[in-house]
């Protein structure tokens, strides 16, 4: 049965903003850096060039033991084996998207709001991301910053995994797990940083200090 892993940093792809190379490379960092979550989130290629790296991306992220998500693409999530598909406010509907991808995909939905929430629980989703929580260059139509209130007001309203997402890095990562998240996702503070590894070494000696 599929179940949401217990992990600290969920990492994200975006080439656009990364210093380390293509996703590829950024994806081979983030995993020898010992992240268990990767999501593929690609919004500058077309649906061959993503489906050329997510079979890439795939095979490493079963070799590293770590769950892999397609943001967006279902139909690329299921050519490529990924374990998860996380959906935005405009993608297709939970329910319709487990209609196509069967009861063992892990399903996320993008959330703001507490009716958002329930909405995403009632069509079966299995975990929500949850922000942006702080203001973030990283997708400028995210909406406002929701904040560390909203982000607790959202993850007290559900039994769902809540994943925080916008703005994080080391200095505030532990602020959003004190307020009910289970796991942070994170763009560029990852990708962007020079040294992954080290980056992700710094977030977590910064979790294990709070
Ligand atoms: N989704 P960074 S915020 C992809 O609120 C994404 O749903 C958001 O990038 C949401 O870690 C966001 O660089 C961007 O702030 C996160």
């Amino acid at each position: 049965m599929r179940s949401f892993p217990e992990t600290d940093i969920y990492g994200i792809t975006c080439e656009k903003i990364s210093r380390a190379g293509d996703n590829i490379e950024v994806v081979r960092q983030m995993l020898a850096a010992g992240i268990k979550i990767i999501q593929y989130r690609e919004k500058e290629k077309t649906k061959k060039e993503k489906f050329r790296q997510c079979e890439i991306i795939g095979k490493m992220c079963k070799e590293a033991g770590a769950l892999f998500i397609v943001n967006d693409d279902v139909d690329v999530a299921l050519l490529t084996g990924a374990g998860g598909v996380h959906l935005g406010q405009s993608d297709l509907p939970a329910d319709a998207v487990r209609r196509l991808a069967g009861p063992e995909m892990i399903i996320g939905v993008s959330v703001s709001s507490r009716e958002e929430a329930g909405e995403a629980r009632r069509r079966g989703a299995d975990y929500l991301g949850v922000g942006p929580v702080f203001p973030t260059g990283t997708k400028p139509d995210s909406g406002e910053a929701i904040g560390l209130e909203g982000l607790a007001d959202i993850a007290l309203s559900t039994p769902l995994p809540v994943v925080a997402i916008g703005g994080i890095n080391s200095e505030n990562i532990a602020l959003v797990f004190r307020k009910g998240a289970k796991c942070a996702a994170m763009i560029s503070a990852l990708v962007s940083a020079d040294d992954i590894a080290a980056e992700v070494g710094k977030i977590r000696r910064c979790l294990s200090k709070a």
